[in-house]
């Protein structure tokens, strides 16, 4: 734990948090980085944090519950986070507007004031699914001018679209 928080604090790593509503896909996206060959992973670290690694860059992944009873403890993990990865639900048009407003709370919190934020629109796959044309709008993502923002379209059950929102967020890495 200490050499983490050493490595951290070297720049080595690049602390990321999974969030988003229970059911979006976290976990799942989470498991597909383990078991995808494009990243290599090491062992796990603790109960909800994973480490990959891309291209020699590593990312310190947590994944953050996302029912609404722990959201409010989101905030816990937010010092010295570098990444946010936005899980979206691309089907789940009821709960769209909570996820945004999730969204901008996150994007206004003074801990975050330097993250990146990369969202992924999953289950593309669904046929009810929205677009992430659709998604955009509905997020006002063009008014996010403070946080440099990717949005994706994945599907978690087959790993599409994940591999490029990684290397999106190993760009930006390379780039601090
Ligand atoms: N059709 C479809 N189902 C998905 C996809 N990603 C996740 N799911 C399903 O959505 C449910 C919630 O996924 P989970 O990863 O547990 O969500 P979490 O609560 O955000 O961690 C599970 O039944 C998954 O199998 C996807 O891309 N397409
Ligand atoms: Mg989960």
């Amino acid at each position: 734990c200490t050499i983490i928080f050493l490595e951290m604090w070297r720049g080595d790593k690049h602390k990321v948090i999974i969030v988003g509503l229970d059911n979006a896909g976290k976990t799942t996206i989470l498991y597909q980085f383990l078991t995808n060959e494009v990243v290599h992973t090491c062992p796990t670290i603790g109960s909800n944090v994973e480490e990959i690694v891309l291209q020699k860059t590593h990312f310190l992944m947590w994944d953050i519950g996302g029912q609404e009873s722990l959201r409010s403890t989101w905030n816990t993990y937010y010092s010295n986070t570098e990444f946010i990865i936005l899980v979206i639900d691309s089907t789940d048009r009821d709960r769209l507007l909570t996820a945004r407003e999730e969204l901008y709370k996150m994007l206004a919190h003074e801990a975050l004031r330097d993250a990146s934020i990369l969202i992924f629109a999953n289950k593309q796959d669904m046929k009810d699914s929205m677009t992430i044309v659709e998604l955009s709008q509905f997020l006002t993502l063009s008014a996010i001018k403070d946080h440099p923002w990717h949005i994706q379209g994945c599907c978690a059950l087959t790993g599409e679209g994940l591999p490029a929102g990684l290397q999106w967020m190993q760009s930006q890495a390379t780039a601090k």
